[in-house]
């Protein structure tokens, strides 16, 4: 494996080679089955693109050979940072064909973020769109490309200016090199964090491929499956929950949706045809809404998955009821376990449970605060190892030690209860985070940020309640100099270049911060008085 990554131990690979879940195939092998299968079946489309699996595998060809000539080889660490589209799908299975590592950066992510990921990883080369919402892509890559002496390419979707179009590239007749093997570190995902920095999850070929083709199987898909996918499509959810690979796995089509909102998504359900999508839970009412009002033809849409935080069983109730889908919850996590209410459960598993493991094997604990097994049905920590459940952030060695049970258990952070039939239920989260719609913020993360103000003596993030989102960012702050403002702190974070949805939404000033009694900043105490600040009315609040 590669170096600063951590493999599983010997005893159980072989267990999980046996059992049939690592079955020695690469990503690469799966698009040249699926091509060898259907070449002409649709496999991709967006604004700009409707590929057949032939295209597709020709398109993935051409990047290949273009990278290698560039000298993009394997094991090269590749930040790749571009919106929903039909090339996001060609890249990455081109640096999979090569053994190159994409590392699935979020449209959202700037500066601050894609520099850590390049520094952390030595990452070679950066790919992203020219421009995308109001952003210029290309600004953040000349800042980087001075910053980061490893990165020596830029690679750009549109107008690409001083940088290498991904359009034109270089091209390469020999023959490529034997690509990576599939118990190999296929990609890195990204962990939503509770630390200072965001950590990379290394994830094999064998690994990944098991979680997508159990996904496709346990929610029904095959080639007349058309998925479209909407949130973010490096997101381990869209990706591969079954997601974009898990479809691609199935022969189907996968339509890439460039913005979430439902004036931009809606019109391809009647226009491809799409029967599946997943969906983070503020943008549900965002969507019934807007079908409400607009009646589009959504009669081929038969499943909506909902994940990634919690959904409330009054907003599932309503999603089921106006559409007459079938609701699938997903909760699941890009360091591995994922669980689904399967497609033929009762009505009441599906709205008020996030459901079950995908695999026999994957082992999961609900523990108390000694690590020991809670009573049946009681609330607990949720403790996972498993098939497809990394056993160590990459290069992190310290968190690990914390992150992972000495025999290999992935600490999730979740608060969770088992049901009798054993389903789970999130009920809450120990984790010193913020799931802003299913968004995660790191409040440690944001704390070093705000501390680097020199305006800033002490401060703390926590989460509050928020309608629309579910949680939102507050950050209690004791400011040096009073004549300092919200916007004198949101507007430095803005220019560290902190994603955008990390800014705190709401600082309040304080003189001091509780503390525990053993010191700690008392961050429940913070959490009960922004609720109580927000639910009073303005005009009562002293
Ligand atoms: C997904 O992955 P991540 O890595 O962005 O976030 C994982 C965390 C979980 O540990 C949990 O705290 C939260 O997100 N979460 C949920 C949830 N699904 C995820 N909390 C409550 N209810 C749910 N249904 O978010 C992710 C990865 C694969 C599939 C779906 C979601």
């Amino acid at each position: 494996m590669l170096p600063h990554c951590t493999a599983w131990p010997e005893n159980l690979a072989a267990r999980y080679r046996t059992a049939g879940y690592w079955r020695g195939e690469t990503f690469s092998d799966m698009l040249q089955a699926r091509i060898e299968q259907d070449a002409q079946h649709i496999a991709v489309v967006s604004d700009r693109h409707r590929w057949s699996y032939q295209q597709l595998g020709q398109e993935v060809d051409r990047l290949a050979r273009g990278f290698h000539a560039m000298g993009i080889t394997a094991n090269d660490p590749v930040v790749v940072q571009l919106p929903n589209c039909a090339e996001f799908i060609a890249v990455i299975f081109a640096l999979f064909r090569l053994g190159a590592l994409p590392v699935f950066a979020l449209p959202a992510h700037r500066q601050f973020e894609i520099e850590h990921f390049c520094r952390h990883t030595g990452a070679v080369a950066y790919i992203i769109a020219d421009q995308h919402g109001d952003f210029d892509y290309r600004v953040l890559a000349r800042k980087l490309k001075q910053e980061v002496d490893t990165l020596r390419h830029v690679l750009v979707l549109g107008e690409a200016q001083e940088f290498t179009p991904l359009g034109v590239m270089p091209s390469w007749d020999g023959d490529l090199p034997a690509g990576p093997q599939a118990g190999e570190v296929a990609f890195f995902q990204l962990s939503g964090g509770s630390t200072g920095t965001p950590k990379l999850i290394p994830r094999t070929h064998d690994d990944y491929l098991y979680s997508v083709r159990a996904s496709a199987e346990i929610c029904g898909l095959g080639p007349d499956s058309v998925y479209l996918s909407v949130i973010p499509a490096g997101h381990n959810f869209s990706l591969s929950s079954p997601g974009s690979l898990g479809t691609l796995y199935a022969g189907g089509t996968v339509v890439m949706s460039a913005h979430p909102s439902p004036d931009v998504a809606l019109p391809w359900i009647a226009r491809e045809g799409v029967t599946m999508t997943a969906l983070v839970p503020p943008l549900v009412p965002v969507w019934l809404d807007a079908i409400q009002a607009t009646s589009p033809g959504l009669s081929s849409l038969k499943v909506v998955q909902v994940g990634g935080a919690c959904f409330s069983s009054t907003m599932a109730n309503r999603l089921v009821q106006e559409l007459g889908v079938t609701l699938q919850q997903v909760f699941g996590m890009a360091e591995g376990l994922v669980n689904y209410t399967r497609l033929d459960d009762p009505l009441d598993v599906v709205l008020h449970s996030q459901g079950r493991p995908i695999s026999p094997d994957d082992e999961v604990l609900v523990v108390d605060d000694d690590d020991q097994p809670v009573a049946a049905g009681e609330i607990g920590h949720l403790l996972t190892r498993g098939p497809y459940t990394i056993r160590g952030y990459y290069r992190a060695d310290e968190h690990n030690a914390r992150a992972f049970t000495a025999d290999g258990y992935y600490r999730t952070g979740d608060m969770v209860r088992m049901t009798p039939e054993g389903n789970l239920v999130v009920e809450g989260r120990n984790k010193d985070q913020i799931n802003r719609g299913g968004e995660k913020i790191s409040a440690e993360e944001v704390e070093h940020q705000l501390l680097a103000h020199q305006g800033v003596a002490d401060c703390a993030v926590v989460a509050m309640p928020d309608a629309y989102l579910g949680e939102k960012t507050c950050a209690f702050v004791i400011r040096r100099d009073a004549s300092l403002r919200s916007i004198d702190f949101i507007r430095f974070l803005r220019e560290r270049g902190l994603a955008t949805y990390k800014i705190p939404d709401r600082i309040e000033f304080v003189s001091q911060l509780p503390k525990t009694g053993v010191g700690k900043i008392n961050k429940k105490l913070l959490r009960q008085q922004i609720s109580m600040q927000l639910s009073v009315p303005a005009a009562m609040a002293i």
